[in-house]
């Protein structure tokens, strides 16, 4: 029997939805219906593993996991050494140190001596003993944001993501303890396995296809050279001959990050009729 991976991703949270949209997208069928501790994909040899994130990292460390999506906090938190073969760009957010919104806070050494509530000891300790601040630190599980407001804690340090939650508690953001995103980690005998690499290929193919768009336009032949220096392509533009003498359709791939600054420059040299597509996925 096909050896089949096991991937383990967040049961029920904020990264599950999107970490099976994610495998969804890399063409994985799985049966969800009835969830849930394991799901059985019907066309890769995948299942998928459903774990609370915290105990993600162990299962992967231990290899009962070969894959597995989980926040770079949460990795990062259980001092887990497992490879990340690469981050997954949703479910962002930072570990910030919050204090007061009436605190004086000119700068780190507030800290010194104060309480800190915190659902992540190991790196808001790390953090505050590379900076030389000796502070007590109270570990809760949950609802950390109310444990000031509750006499608790000094100063709290907790995922931020919009920020209305620190608001809303009377709590201000001072420092960044870490930028957090999801990724995917692998057990190490499993980082190069010919499964994983074919996952990671159209990982990295559904990726590119979002930060890219397809676009077609018309030109004037004498304008070809100008048009060409604005068009990365993925090789080169494909250039086909219009009905109308003199003129060409031009077809290329273009990056969407200064999407409208290109469109702008390829008008001015001359580009006209300009159509722009998404591309579904992008293969290179
Ligand atoms: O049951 P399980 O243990 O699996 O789930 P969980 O409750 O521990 O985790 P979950 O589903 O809340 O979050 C999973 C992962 O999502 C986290 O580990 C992060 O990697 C990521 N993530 C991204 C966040 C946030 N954004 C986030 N805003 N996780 C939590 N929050 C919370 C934060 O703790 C705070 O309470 O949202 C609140 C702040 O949000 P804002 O928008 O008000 O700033
Ligand atoms: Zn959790």
């Amino acid at each position: 029997m096909q050896e089949r991976l096991k991937i383990a991703v967040q049961k029920s949270g904020r990264l599950t939805e999107k970490s099976i949209e994610l495998l969804g997208r890399c063409g994985l069928k799985f049966d969800l219906n009835n969830q849930r501790l394991i799901a059985v994909c019907d066309n890769y040899p995948v299942n998928l593993l459903f774990l609370r994130d915290d105990d993600i990292p162990e299962y992967v460390a231990d290899g009962i996991a070969d894959l597995g999506i989980v926040g770079l906090n949460v990795l990062k938190e259980h001092a887990v050494e497992v490879p990340i073969l690469r981050k997954l760009g949703f479910g962002r957010c930072r570990l910030m140190l919050a204090v007061p919104t009436a605190a004086a806070y000119t700068g780190l050494e507030w800290f010194q001596g104060k309480t800190v509530a915190t659902s992540y000891p190991h790196l808001t300790g790390q953090f505050l003993a590379s900076h030389g601040i000796e502070a007590h630190l109270v570990t809760i599980s949950g609802s950390v944001e109310i444990s000031t407001g509750l006499g608790l804690s000094d100063a709290i340090c907790d995922l931020v993501s919009t920020g209305s939650t620190l608001l809303s508690n009377g709590l201000k953001a001072v420092e960044t303890v870490l930028e957090s995103e999801s990724v995917l980690v692998a057990h190490p005998t499993k980082a190069n396995h010919p499964l994983v690499e074919e996952l990671l290929f159209r990982i990295s193919s559904v990726y590119n296809a979002e930060s890219t768009k397809y676009i077609l336009l018309n030109v004037e032949e004498s304008n070809i050279a100008a048009i060409r220096e604005l068009l990365p392509g993925v090789k080169a533009p494909t250039v086909v001959p219009l009905a109308e003498p003199g003129w060409v359709a031009i077809h290329s791939v273009i990056p969407e990050k200064d999407f409208w600054e290109r469109i702008q420059a390829l008008k001015a040299a001359g580009a006209q009729g300009i159509l722009v597509m998404p591309i579904e996925k992008l293969l290179v």
